[in-house]
C-alpha cells in the first residue's frame, strides 16, 4: 500500500521513519515542511493540498501534522491553535475524500478530554462530555472537530478514519525548545544547560498533577500495526497507554536520576501554572486489541531520550 505520513520531521513521523524498515511491503511517503521538496506541503494552504494529494494515489494516511505544544505554548496560543489546526485537518480530510483514500490514522490526545469529567479514569466515550481544560482549549477543540468529523465521514462515506489517543508523548525527535516544549523536553534542555553553567534548575508549578506517559517509538508501532491490522480494527476510537500514571514530581526525579542531577536542588516555582490536575484514561479497549503489548519502560524511555538529546545537539528542534 502507498501510505501518505503528514508530520514526517515531528517526534512520531520520525519515530515512524524509524520503523518503516519491519514493513516494507508498504511505501511510506512523508510529508516534511521543513525540506525544500515535492513532500513539503503547507498543509494549512487548502488549494496547494488538494492539488498535491490528486496526484499522489495514496491508499491510507497517517495524519500526524498539527500545530502542537506544551502547557506554555497552549495558554498563549489558543486562538492560533484552534485556527492552524482545524485548517490542516480539513484541508487533509477533503483531500482523503476527495481521492478516496478510504482508511487512516488521525492522533487525537487525553489533553482533548473535560477537564471535570463525571468518572476517571475516562474513556473514549467521554471526549465531548464536558469543556477541556481552559489552558489549551483552542487545540482540544480542534482537535474535538476532527474526531466529529472523522465519525460523521465513517457512516456517510464508509471510510475507515480511526482516531488514536496518546497521552502525554515523549521520546527521540521532540521538540526540545523549553518555551513551547512539553514537560520531559523542556527540562531535559534547560537542566542540561543549567548544568553546563552550574546554574540553579528550576521545575513549574508544584509538580502536583498527574501525568499518563507513552514512549514515542512505541506510538508509532501502535500505528502502524492498527493502520495495517487486517481490517479487525476499521472505524474505533482508542485510547492508547499503559498502567502508569506519575506525579509530575516523580516525572522528574526520574529525568533527575538519568541526568545525574540532584532532585533535592531542583528548585519549583509555584508562580508558574500547573495546568490540568489529572487526565486519566483508560486504556481497557487497547488492552482487548492489544493484550501482549510490550511498553518501554518509563525510566528507559527517559534514558533513551536523554542519550538521543545528547548524541543529537548538532540537528535538534529547539
Ligand atoms: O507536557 P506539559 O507541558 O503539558 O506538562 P500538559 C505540563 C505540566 O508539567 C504542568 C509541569 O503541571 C507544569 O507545571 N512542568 C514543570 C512543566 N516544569 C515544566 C517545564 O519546564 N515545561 C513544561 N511544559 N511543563 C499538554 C497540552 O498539557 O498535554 C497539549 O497542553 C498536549 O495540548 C499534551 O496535548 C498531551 O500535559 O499539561
Amino acid at each position: 500500500m502507498k501510505i501518505c505520513c503528514t508530520g514526517g520531521n515531528g517526534m512520531i513521523g520520525q519515530s515512524i521513519k524509524d520503523i518503516v524498515p519491519n514493513y516494507l511491503e508498504h511505501e511510506f511517503i512523508f510529508l516534511n515542511r521543513s525540506l525544500n521538496n515535492e513532500y513539503s506541503v503547507n498543509l494549512l494552504d487548502r488549494s496547494e493540498v488538494l492539488d498535491f494529494f490528486s496526484k499522489q494515489q495514496f491508499d491510507y494516511i497517517i495524519h500526524l501534522a498539527a500545530d502542537v505544544g506544551g502547557l506554555f505554548k497552549n495558554l498563549n496560543n489558543n486562538a492560533s491553535m484552534f485556527s492552524n489546526n482545524i485548517k490542516i485537518n480539513e484541508n487533509v480530510l477533503e483531500a482523503c475524500i476527495q481521492n478516496n483514500i478510504n482508511r487512516g490514522i488521525f492522533i487525537l490526545s487525553s489533553c482533548i478530554f473535560p477537564c471535570n469529567p463525571s468518572m476517571f479514569p475516562m474513556n473514549e466515550s467521554m471526549i465531548h462530555e464536558s469543556p477541556p481544560h481552559y489552558s489549551n482549549e483552542g487545540y482540544a477543540y480542534s482537535k474535538r472537530m476532527m474526531h466529529i468529523q472523522c465519525q460523521q465521514y465513517n457512516k456517510s462515506f464508509q471510510t475507515e478514519f480511526i482516531c488514536l489517543v496518546p497521552v502525554n508523548l515523549y521520546g527521540p525527535y521532540d521538540n526540545f525548545n523549553p518555551e513551547n516544549s512539553h514537560l520531559l523536553p523542556g527540562l531535559i534542555h534547560r537542566f542540561h544547560n543549567n548544568k553546563l553553567h552550574n546554574e540553579q534548575m528550576i521545575a513549574y508549578g508544584t509538580g502536583a498533577p498527574l501525568r499518563q506517559m507513552l514512549y514515542s517509538i512505541d506510538f508509532a508501532k501502535i500505528i502502524c500495526d492498527v493502520l495495517l491490522s487486517n481490517g479487525t480494527i476499521t472505524n474505533q476510537t482508542i485510547i492508547c497507554c499503559n498502567d502508569d500514571e506519575f506525579e509530575i514530581k516523580e516525572i522528574v526525579k526520574t529525568l533527575s536520576n538519568v541526568m545525574e542531577v540532584s532532585y533535592d536542588n531542583i528548585i519549583w516555582d509555584t508562580n508558574m501554572s500547573d495546568g490540568c490536575l489529572k487526565k486519566t484514561v483508560d486504556n481497557t479497549l487497547f488492552k482487548f486489541y492489544f493484550p501482549n503489548f510490550q511498553f518501554t519502560s518509563f525510566y528507559n524511555g527517559v534514558k533513551n531520550t536523554y542519550e538521543w538529546y545528547m548524541l543529537n545537539q548538532s540537528r535538534l528542534r529547539i
